[in-house]
């Protein structure tokens, strides 16, 4: 069995018993892990703070070369890492290889960024004075990440925040700790000074409480539910400091009659089941035109036969396992609300045995649904969707931005002046034509409006809004 402590001062550190569960196989303990105590996390964000004033002002050469080797090392570690994913997630091992090559990707792009930090120098509007325009590092981050992407979501955070500058104290979610200390790991062994990155493993009430609680943080990055989104901002407020929150979704996937049948199907499936629609960025809203909805939906559910629910690990499965009983619980629980509402149950429903004991539900798709119910108004974050039959382009765009969400969103249409309106007009921060409304790329913002998302992008570029603080000086010449 493989132990696995915290990271505190550059030390690893804390007794380990808590059990990181396979949620494909419920019999299998991935690796036992440490619980930060209170007093850890005070440390860790001791020695985050004591350890800023050398790494703000390091080359930028020394980020670029860990960060590199980072991700060099993620890289060619892929199937291995990737199949800690699949093991304690419970995504299919191509999913999970797939997150950790992305991973690798944004540690690359970052490496690539602390080499292209730059700013502005501007005449005054008074003579014989000059201005520079700098972005600085904030300070301490913390960074609290979800069970869903136990890969991807921590280097998206944790790269950034280190190419700027910043030292980090992280937390992930408790349900998938490996693939974050194996980051902590590789990044410690690629020569991060100690204090810079802080590993704290636990509950989010004590582990995340006391990192909202603490007046030392400069920023707080977080991905994860409503709920706690709401305490991370209103603990922001309170002590001053920069917040960058990614919640939740209830993302719409308008289908029109024109639309090519195959790409509408293949782009639904993927964006309501794959992942088990664990994705903040999942389609749980299919909205249809009266012209191709019977179509649309017999397709959908003969493509929905073929999809192998299975253990993640397995070769020929195409949805692994939820997450684990209490999610599995929160989805069979929206199932019958679906159907009390008044919902057509069109396929799945079921919870289905396999070899190996796990969370298995079939994906579950929902017709005649309204965008009034709960089940089209309620994040779920299972493989659970609904579709919602509409008369027209204006109803369709109508019911989509009807929300209080607004991550992402997709149209399936051939034609232009549709596609072009839909772009213009859904109140989502991503818009995706003919394509999923999950999976994104690594290199260009990412997030959303409304209920979904505050504060700055995160990704590519615009990640330097959230990670640094701009300063503009004045010379008299
Ligand atoms: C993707 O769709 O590729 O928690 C990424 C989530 C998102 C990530 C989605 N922050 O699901």
């Amino acid at each position: 069995m493989t132990i696995h402590q915290n990271l505190i001062a550059g030390e690893w550190t804390g007794t380990t018993g808590a059990e990181n569960i396979n949620p494909s196989d419920t019999n299998e303990v991935v690796g036992l892990y440490a619980s930060a105590s209170v007093q850890d996390v005070a440390d860790a964000i001791a020695a985050a703070k004591a350890a800023f004033p050398a790494w703000s002002r390091s080359g930028i050469l020394e980020r670029h070369t860990i960060l590199k080797k980072a991700g060099d090392e993620i890289l060619a570690r892929k199937e291995e890492l990737g199949a800690l994913l699949a093991r304690e997630e419970g995504k299919t091992l191509p999913e999970a290889i797939g997150e950790t090559i992305r991973a690798a990707q944004i540690f690359e792009f970052f490496a690539g960024e602390a080499l292209r930090l730059s700013g502005e120098v501007v005449p005054s509007v008074r003579p014989n004075i000059g201005v520079e325009i700098t972005r600085e590092p904030l300070g301490v981050i913390g960074v609290i990440t979800p069970w869903n992407f136990p890969i991807a979501i921590p280097a998206w955070k944790i790269a950034p925040a280190l190419c700027y500058g910043n030292t980090v104290v992280f937390k992930p979610a408790d349900l998938v700790p490996g693939c974050s200390w194996a980051i902590a790991d590789i990044l410690h062994r690629a020569g991060l000074p100690k204090g810079v990155l802080n590993l704290v493993m636990g509950k989010g009430s004590v582990v995340g409480q006391a990192m909202l609680d603490s007046p030392v943080l400069s920023g707080i990055t977080f991905t994860g539910s409503v709920g706690t989104g709401k305490r991370v901002a209103l603990s922001s407020v309170e002590h001053g400091r920069k917040y960058q929150l990614e919640m939740g979704g209830k993302n719409p996937m308008v289908v029109l009659d024109d639309a090519d049948l195959t790409v509408a199907v293949e782009a639904a499936a993927n964006s309501a089941f794959f992942s088990t629609g664990q994705r903040c960025t999942a389609s749980s809203r299919l909205i249809v035109t009266e012209g191709i909805h019977d179509r649309f939906v017999a397709a959908l559910t003969e493509k929905l036969k073929t999809l192998n629910v299975d253990n993640a690990v397995k070769a020929g499965t195409h949805i692994g396992p939820v997450v684990d009983a209490k999610q599995l619980k929160t989805d069979t629980d929206y199932i019958e609300i679906g159907k009390q509402e008044g919902a057509k149950l069109a396929f799945g429903g079921e919870l289905i045995s396999r070899e190996t004991p796990g969370f298995y539900l079939q994906p579950t798709l929902f017709t005649e649904a309204t965008n009034q119910m709960r089940i089209s108004r309620e994040e779920i974050f299972g493989p659970v969707a609904s579709v919602i039959r509409v008369k027209d382009y204006e109803e369709a765009l109508a019911t989509a931005n009807d929300t209080p969400f607004g991550l992402s969103s997709g149209i399936a249409t051939t034609s232009l002046k549709h596609a072009t309106h839909f772009k213009r007009n859904s109140e989502a921060g991503m818009v995706m034509v003919n394509l999923p409304t999950a999976g994104v790329d690594f290199h260009v913002p990412f997030g959303g409006r409304k209920g979904s998302s505050f504060g700055p992008r995160e990704q590519g570029k615009y990640a330097a809004e959230f990670f640094t603080t701009v300063k503009t000086a004045y010379t008299l010449a």
